[in-house]
């Protein structure tokens, strides 16, 4: 047992011997089932960031902790250079559930990304035929694709990028949701990849014009380009289909899985794609030491099937009407605008006497809902799909009662 420790030295610790690289809301949390978590007095909360996404399933997942736990008891780690008896099986199982002939697997998001550039880079010299260092990726404005140097050079946003340099060259940024800007920059014959987020999370959830996938996705087919999406934060059903891609039939040639891969339990990233592509990397040349251990490969079944079993894709898009129907009927001036789709959604704040989104955010704690403010003004509310309408009505009540309160 660990001792037990009161929300200010749990802060206190963090603060004397933990990096500053996080500024997080002054809540302890202590145990979590489902759509709730606890705090270290025993206060329960809605939690409405499912750790960005990562807990779709809910906290604590009985099936996945169980796979955890049946498999940590039998094998943990072997490394790659050995075979193991999870791995061939998730493999099986996560190529035939989203349609692609081969996956690598990877742990976080961040080395998902990596991976995806590395297999499209590799895949424009040996297929299309680029001429050596000379691919180039089209990436859109106000990305957010993980914390690496690499993933940073992409990045538009100066918090994440300034004074990390120098950066990693082959670029191109156009902005998001333009298919003019993206049908000019394809005119470059050494252009190999488009990376895009079929919504765009870190941003302020920014849904794209309907049938903008569709047309991107086109535009890269008509040039040879390949089109690689990165579902870390809208797959696995949070827009209320299995991937945001889904909503406009587009199956992407490179596909990017994280976080809820595992249901929030373990590391577990992926990246998905044809033959063609996959095999264009060779033994020795990429890899990590914990990717498709015996552990992720398990929890990523039990997760996958989780999402299956309980409709939690579905269960995102009935609910997410609700939601942002909800939000827009709450009669404050403080609600500038309701956008996103199924339970990935985002209220954009207008400040009131001094009251930003931030403060939004602490009267919500006190009030049991957690959801954190992105760029000032702006809250994500994503709750796990596993939220019962009665819970997301109950945890409605309270967001309204906390904005309220500002009138
Ligand atoms: C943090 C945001 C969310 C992602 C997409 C890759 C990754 C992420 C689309 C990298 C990660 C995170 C990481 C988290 C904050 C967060 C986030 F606010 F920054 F944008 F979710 F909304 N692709 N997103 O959203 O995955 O390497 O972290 O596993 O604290 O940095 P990772």
């Amino acid at each position: 047992m660990t001792e037990k420790i009161t929300a200010k030295m749990a802060i206190g610790l963090e603060d004397d011997y933990g990096a500053h690289n996080y500024h997080p809301l002054p809540v302890v949390l202590q145990k979590g089932l489902a759509a709730k978590v606890w705090d270290v007095d025993g206060k329960e909360y809605f939690d409405f960031l499912s750790a960005y996404s990562a807990v779709n399933q809910g906290h604590c997942h009985p099936k996945i902790v169980s796979a955890l736990i049946d498999q940590a008891q039998t094998l943990t780690l072997t490394s790659r250079a050995f075979y193991n008896d999870a791995l061939g099986p998730y493999e099986k199982y996560i190529t035939s559930y989203f349609g692609y002939d081969k996956v690598l697997p990877m742990n976080t998001g961040a080395e998902a990304d990596e991976t995806a550039l590395k297999l499209c880079r590799r895949w424009a010299y040996d297929k299309k035929g680029i001429p050596s260092d000379q691919a180039k990726i089209i990436v859109c404005a106000d990305n957010f694709h993980g914390r690496t140097i690499t993933i940073i050079s992409m990045s538009t946003d100066p918090e994440s990028k300034a004074n990390f340099g120098p950066y990693t060259p082959g670029f191109i940024v156009i902005p998001y949701n333009d298919l003019e800007a993206l049908q000019k920059e394809l005119k470059d014959p050494n252009v190999a990849g488009f990376l895009v987020e079929p919504i765009q999370g870190e941003a302020g959830v920014m849904v794209p014009d309907e049938g903008y996938l569709k047309k991107a996705y086109d535009l890269c087919k008509s040039k040879n380009v390949l089109f690689i999406a990165d579902e870390v934060q809208t797959g696995i059903g949070r827009t209320g289909k299995l991937l945001a891609c889904d909503h406009e039939e587009v199956h992407p040639d490179i596909l990017i899985l994280g976080k809820a891969l595992s249901g929030g339990v373990y590391p577990v990233s992926a990246v998905l794609c044809n033959n063609e592509i996959m095999l264009t990397i060779k033994p020795g040349q990429h890899g990590s030491t914990f990717g498709g251990n015996p552990i992720a490969a398990r929890v990523a079944v039990a997760a996958l099937k989780v999402v299956k079993e309980e409709k939690l894709a579905e269960k995102a898009e009935k609910l997410g009407v609700i939601f942002r129907q909800e939000m827009k009927n709450i009669k404050s001036d403080m609600i500038e605008l309701v956008r996103g789709k199924g339970l990935l959604n985002a209220v954009v704040i207008r400040p009131k006497n001094g009251k930003t989104a931030m403060d939004v955010c602490l009267k919500m704690a006190e009030n049991g809902v957690l959801a954190k403010p992105t760029h000032d003004h702006i809250i994500r509310f994503a709750p796990p799909l596993v939220i019962t309408e009665e819970e997301l009505h109950q945890a409605i009540e309270l967001i309204r009662k906390s904005i309220l309160s500002f009138e």
